[in-house]
């Protein structure tokens, strides 16, 4: 029993409970007088208490009993550099109803968490909010995201990596069905990485904010052996220096430091898109020990047509083939836009000209408010429009079609969206 003169803000004698390791934990509960609070169960393997008292009236205090009980799944974990596996409780078999997981992952101070979802299934017919796999940064930051998956997702789940040490994945269901199951690795890493899927997005360390001085990051962006790779720059700002001496990106055409040099940036004009013909390419960020500007926003996509791919990430860019030079003959492109579930995308005409006698039958952009043709459609659009009004989706996909069978004059577009 403890002093309370005033039950409710127990500002004299109390009992403070944080669920987790300190009291930047959420705070469970404040405790002061003489009804027993109910019993409590931690979302993970620790929980701290705080008994504080003032100078005067002395109780009896009080007493409490712990017990452990075995978590099923989730939990607060360390990434290393070895890559670990987690999975939903009893994975690939059945699991209790409304098992909630979640899984908090802390890489050493400044690293990332990269999670890689190996296999990810639930039903179509689930309720997107009841049923998912959310990936996210530890939500006090800002420049952090949530991408949520659900049981009507078309994409493999992306390789997401943390903007800053903490990623937190959940994994949430309200019934078992046949096969439903995560099952995802993880682990820590500095900028220097790989990607191992057709597209993604690329962001300078410390984005949107000043890269920090004396990186040397080694990117590979390595899509399936059929495709090819286009990248493109959203935003750009490095230190400017002669030849680039200072702090720069280069790309290459392969998968190292001696493959082609296609390009090495610095400054604050942002590049024109890339096109390297090849299903890899690598990029290097090196910053010197002084002045250090924004860094860089890219969008890579890759597919085995030449053109077109997934375009995904909450803002990006993407142009016409070749783009600034003018595309060829019998072009088609398809591309799907997809932002963060929840949000809404808005594309941009940042610059059009489509070669076309005018009514846009034999060369045309067509965008689509959903993931394929089957939404309805905006445009088509041809010739050299310089006011055209953004479109704005229903959704958090759009679907973007270019046909071209002919061209006679400089032609091209460059299109970027936000959500
Ligand atoms: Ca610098």
């Amino acid at each position: 029993m403890l002093e309370a003169h005033v039950a409710q803000t127990c500002q004299y004698d109390y009992v403070k409970i944080y669920d987790g390791g300190n009291e930047n934990a959420n705070l469970v509960g404040t405790f002061c007088g003489s009804i027993v609070p109910a019993s409590f169960l931690s979302t993970s393997n620790s929980l701290t208490v705080k008994f504080i008292t003032d100078n005067s009236v002395q109780r009896e205090g009080f007493n409490v009993t712990y017990t452990t009980v075995d978590r099923l799944c989730g939990g607060t974990y360390n990434a290393t550099s070895t890559s670990l596996t987690a999975m939903s409780p009893n994975f690939p078999n059945e699991y209790p109803p409304f098992t909630l997981c979640t899984w908090v992952i802390d890489a050493p101070p400044q690293q990332q968490v990269k999670v890689v979802v190996e296999t990810f299934h639930l039903h179509s017919s689930q309720d997107c909010s009841q049923n998912y796999l959310q990936l996210q940064d530890l939500p006090m930051h800002s420049q952090g995201s949530a991408h949520r998956f659900c049981g009507t997702e078309t994409l493999p789940v992306p390789e997401f990596y943390s903007h800053d040490r903490t990623a937190i994945v959940t994994f949430k269901s309200d019934e078992y069905r046949i096969n439903n199951g995560v099952r995802f690795t993880y682990q820590a890493t500095g900028c220097s990485r790989e990607y191992n899927q057709p597209f993604g997005y690329l962001k300078s360390p410390g984005w949107p904010g000043r890269h920090p001085n004396n990186m040397d990051c080694s990117i590979v962006l390595q899509a399936p052996l059929n495709h090819t790779i286009s990248l493109f720059f959203h935003a750009f700002s490095l230190e400017d220096s002669i030849q680039c001496s200072h702090d720069f990106l280069e790309v290459r055409n392969g998968s190292n430091m001696q493959s082609p040099l296609l390009g090495r940036f610095c400054g604050n004009i942002v590049p024109s898109p890339i096109f390297p013909q090849n299903h890899v390419v690598f990029l290097r960020f090196k910053s010197d020990i002084s002045r250090a500007h924004d860094g860089y926003e890219i969008t890579w996509t890759s597919s085995s047509s030449g053109c077109g791919g997934t375009l995904y990430g909450s803002t990006g860019t993407f142009a016409s083939p070749r783009y600034p030079a003018t595309y060829w003959n019998n072009t088609d492109c398809e591309w799907v836009i997809t932002v963060p579930k929840g949000r809404i995308v808005t594309v941009n005409f940042d610059f059009i000209s489509i070669d076309d006698p005018g009514d846009c039958s034999s060369n045309y952009l067509i965008l689509y408010s959903g993931p394929d043709t089957s939404y309805p459609q905006a445009g088509p659009y041809c010739g050299m429009d310089t006011n055209i009004a953004p479109f704005t989706a229903t959704s958090h996909q759009v679907y973007v079609k270019f046909h071209a069978e002919y061209v006679t004059l400089p032609s091209g577009f460059r299109l970027s969206w936000t959500s």
